[in-house]
């Protein structure tokens, strides 16, 4: 109620679906993606539903565009006390495919992307003496996946991430890290998978359960940041229940 909440990735899918849900419980939230139409639609959304909202033209890989978009957020909202490291994307090969463009695209957006917007933020959070980062892992951020490996390593570099920054934000600034690791979830993640035989396999996949839907992932976020001052969730992780682990 009444925090103000940076949110990557929010033109679609887990992004979308939590700043629609931290709006309904009283943040302000800074919409932060490269699909600005996709954004006022969702400022529009929030508004009509008594919600504050601002739309914010962001590439996360670019550092002065996440600066530029804090800025602007600092000056409609005031100090950032939420940061949701949630843009990311998975386009699937395997490793002798060779899809080196891609590789570096994953590494660039799902890993240097969280380092720009997490430099951006920390100065003002360590200042105020108080802020909560979650960032968007992946179960894959755990176990690693034949078929998705560079993603694997992208995901394990944010839960690697993740831990250090919990040890050194916590006890000293007193900054909260969250680590949410989702399984299968029904987003717009999947469309950019061009390789066919792995884009047949994700469509194979839904056929054989429920995948859990981006509203799953926005009411764990929900439950983290709304958590007592002193209590730390520090990782979830949120399967569909009929997903092999
Ligand atoms: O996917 P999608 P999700 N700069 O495609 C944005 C993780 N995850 O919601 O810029 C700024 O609907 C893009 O915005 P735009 C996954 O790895 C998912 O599923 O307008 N933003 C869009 O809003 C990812 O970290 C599943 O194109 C950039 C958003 O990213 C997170 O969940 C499972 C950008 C992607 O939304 C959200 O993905 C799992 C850039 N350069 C983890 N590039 C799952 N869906 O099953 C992309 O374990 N975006």
């Amino acid at each position: 109620q009444g925090k103000t909440a940076l949110i990557t990735g929010a033109s679609s899918g887990i992004g979308a679906a939590t700043a629609l849900k931290l709006a309904a419980n009283g943040a302000k939230v800074g919409l932060a993606a490269r699909r600005t139409e996709r954004l006022e639609e969702l400022v529009s959304q929030i508004a009509q539903a008594g919600g504050q909202a601002i739309a914010l033209e962001m590439d996360v890989v670019d550092a002065a565009s996440v600066e530029a978009g804090v800025a602007k957020l600092a000056q409609a909202f005031g100090s950032i006390d939420i940061l949701f490291n949630n843009a990311g994307l998975m386009p699937l090969s395997d490793i002798e495919a060779l899809k080196t463009e891609e590789w570096h695209r994953m590494v660039d957006v799902n890993i240097k992307g969280v380092l720009n917007t997490t430099a951006a933020v920390l100065p003002p959070m360590i200042g105020q003496k108080s802020g909560h980062i979650v960032n968007t892992s992946s179960i894959a951020g755990r176990k690693v996946f034949a078929g998705l490996t560079v993603y694997c390593a992208t995901k394990h570099a944010i839960t690697a991430l993740s831990d250090g920054m919990r040890m050194e934000l916590g006890k000293k600034h007193n900054i909260r890290v969250t680590c949410v690791q989702p399984g299968a979830v029904e987003t717009e993640l999947y469309d950019q998978i061009s390789d066919p035989a792995a884009r047949q396999q994700m469509e194979d996949l839904k056929t054989q359960m429920e995948f859990l839907k981006a509203e799953d992932i926005a009411e764990t976020v929900l439950f983290a940041v709304q958590s007592p001052r002193h209590v730390d969730i520090a990782e979830v992780f949120v399967m569909p229940t009929q997903q092999a682990w």
